[in-house]
């Protein structure tokens, strides 16, 4: 269409969130087919791994077609910036229903590496979806009250760092040094990573400090290296430990 052409709107969304899409497809087929390599019973974090790319894949095919955001009113703007910086921001809902579905995934291939008891794994994925879902509803609220939420959120990943970073090491610690340096490697990721999310999620639906092209960089450097990274690193890290040994 000529008119957006003239005025430098892209007619087919971002070529970014497109190659986030794309790296995020070809890592599931990746995952899958070195699944296939292996005898059924060795697959579990194949298949686990291959689902959170799967997901992620699918929620960068909508952002990048410029779906799955609603505009959300910003608490302040200067007035010198309203016309710039607008009244209201795109907010894409659709990563908190990826991260709902893809973050307990992700404990969970954290967590059967580690071989924590089933009660310790049912209450890290309950309160990670206390996180996602205080995060989404404060992003989507325009008063104050947004930090609230934020706050909520904060406190249940310094519960899902603290889980990890002592039951499920001495867990791992405990079933071999290529299990505990497995899991030390991925975990350590995952703390670094996850702490990275709010930090993104203040300046952004947060604080509305910085645009909604930064945050799509700042967001998929983030997710390209909490889901196809860290799947490649804890397949690799598996690649000689029997399920059988973790209970599998
Ligand atoms: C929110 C805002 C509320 C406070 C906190 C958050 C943390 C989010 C995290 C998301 C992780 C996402 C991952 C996606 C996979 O690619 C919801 C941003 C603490 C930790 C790993």
């Amino acid at each position: 269409n000529g008119k957006s052409a003239d005025i430098a709107i892209t007619v087919r969304g971002s070529d970014w969130y497109w190659a986030v899409c794309a790296v995020m497809t070809c890592a599931t087929f990746v995952f899958l087919g070195l699944g296939l390599t292996k005898p059924r019973q060795h697959r579990i974090f194949h298949y686990i791994t291959a689902a959170i790319t799967m997901v992620a894949a699918i929620a960068y095919f909508s952002m990048a077609s410029n779906l799955g955001w609603t505009p959300i009113d910003v608490e302040f703007v200067r007035p010198s910036m309203a016309e710039v910086r607008g009244i209201n921001r795109e907010i894409f809902y659709v990563r908190y229903i990826d991260w709902f579905i893809t973050t307990p995934l992700l404990l969970l291939d954290l967590m059967l590496t580690a071989a924590t008891p089933w009660p310790t794994l049912l209450f890290i994925i309950l309160v990670d979806e206390v996180m996602i879902v205080t995060g989404l509803v404060g992003a989507l609220v325009r008063s104050s009250y947004k930090w609230g939420y934020f706050v909520f959120g904060c406190v249940a990943l310094f519960y899902i760092i603290y889980v990890l970073v002592w039951e499920g090491r001495r867990h791992a610690n405990a079933l071999g040094s290529d299990v505990g340096r497995c899991f030390t490697y991925c975990g350590s990721l995952t703390t670094l990573l996850w702490i990275l999310y709010p930090v993104a999620w203040g300046v952004c639906e947060g604080g509305n400090l910085i645009s909604p092209d930064s945050e799509a960089v700042f967001y998929g450097i983030l997710d390209l290296l909490a889901k196809p990274v860290f799947g490649a690193l804890l397949i690799w890290g598996h690649r000689g430990i029997d399920p059988a040994r973790l209970g599998l």
